[in-house]
């Protein structure tokens, strides 16, 4: 049989048979999954093959096989340690809910996400909440966000999760796919989630985990299903995806419009710091890149994020 994994706690994997039935399952055998040292062989929104065994008076399911992933985002099991967990897979897009007030959230913060949105090559969407309580400076901000990002090619949403503003969009851009969300506390995750799919019982981030900060403790994800057709992956405790690690070298592709600019720099492992003749330089100075982004970007390569990724995201 064939089904996708909705829920797992370590030895148990609560798997969606395609007829729609759960059933529990373990794992059988050894699943190496190439170029990863996983603590987890298989992860919630895996697809797949599995049986069903009597073993005494019970009905058990046993994966048989997991389906190759199009994606999967990852969390150090524990700090300074190689081995890593799988948080999730198979994920079609990632919302990143944003907000300029209660709380502010930065555009530091905004495009690390965006970046390990790219590395992890999961679509981002952004959606600018409580669009209900600015006033004219912080929508005249808004906008120019909005375009900001829209320029280089992410679709934005303007919304508020309280009137219930533009969600229809958000329903329709969900139908038919898998989807996470993401933003700092506060922004309105569990909000917007009930107002899309009231009937959802979804628990976002009511544990502080404050006095466990640095240890990344193991974080089990789970799958809904919500009543207009749209799965949504629920990760307690991670306000935006579990870690990274990139190489300076490579975070620049990770940013699309500096990417796009990089085989006009005159060297082609050009950081665009120092180096001369940068075309991603050229570009900040006549104002085609922003200086938000590029200052995320500068932050991000000279390693400035440590701290930052202290702070569980
Ligand atoms: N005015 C206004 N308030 C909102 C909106 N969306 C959410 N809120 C309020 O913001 C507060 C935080 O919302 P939550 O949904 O709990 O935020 P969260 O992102 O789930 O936060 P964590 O669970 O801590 O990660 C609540 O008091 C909500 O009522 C909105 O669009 N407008
Ligand atoms: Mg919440
Ligand atoms: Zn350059």
């Amino acid at each position: 049989m064939r089904g996708i994994v909705y829920k797992s706690t370590g030895t148990w994997y609560t798997v969606k048979s395609e007829d729609g039935e759960f059933f529990e399952c373990r794992i059988k055998g050894k699943f190496r999954i190439k170029d990863i040292k996983s603590t987890n062989p298989v992860a919630v929104g895996d697809k797949v093959l599995f049986k069903i065994e009597q073993v005494g008076d019970e009905v058990v399911g046993v994966i048989t096989e997991i389906e190759d992933r199009s994606n999967y985002i990852i969390r150090k099991s524990v700090k300074l340690s190689k081995q890593t967990h799988i948080i999730a897979a198979n994920i079609d897009q990632v919302f990143l809910i944003v907000t300029l007030r209660s709380p502010k959230t930065y555009t530091a913060f905004i495009d690390r996400f965006l970046a390990t949105a790219e590395a992890y090559d999961i679509p981002a969407i952004l959606l600018f909440n409580k669009m209900d309580i600015y006033g004219e400076t912080e929508l005249q901000e808004v906008f120019e966000l909005v375009s900001l990002y829209q320029d280089i090619g992410y679709t934005c949403h303007c919304i508020s999760a309280k009137t219930g503003s533009n969600i229809e969009v958000i329903k329709t851009a969900m139908a038919g796919k898998t989807s996470m969300f993401a933003g700092n506390s506060g922004v309105g995750k569990s909000t917007l989630i009930n107002l899309i799919s009231p009937d959802v019982d979804i628990k976002t981030t009511e544990i502080s985990e404050q006095h466990l900060q640095g240890q990344h403790t193991t974080t089990f994800a789970e799958m809904y299903d919500l009543d207009f057709g749209a799965r949504i992956i629920d990760t307690p405790g991670i306000k935006g995806f579990g870690m990274v690690d990139m190489d300076p070298d490579e975070i620049g592709d990770y940013f699309p419009e500096l990417f796009r600019l990089k085989s006009d720099c005159k060297f082609n492992n050009c950081l665009h710091l120092d180096e001369p003749n940068c075309a991603v330089k050229r570009a900040l100075e006549n104002g085609e890149v922003s200086s938000s982004r590029y200052g995320s970007y500068v932050q991000m390569v000279t390693g400035k994020e440590d701290t930052y990724r202290m702070d569980s995201f």
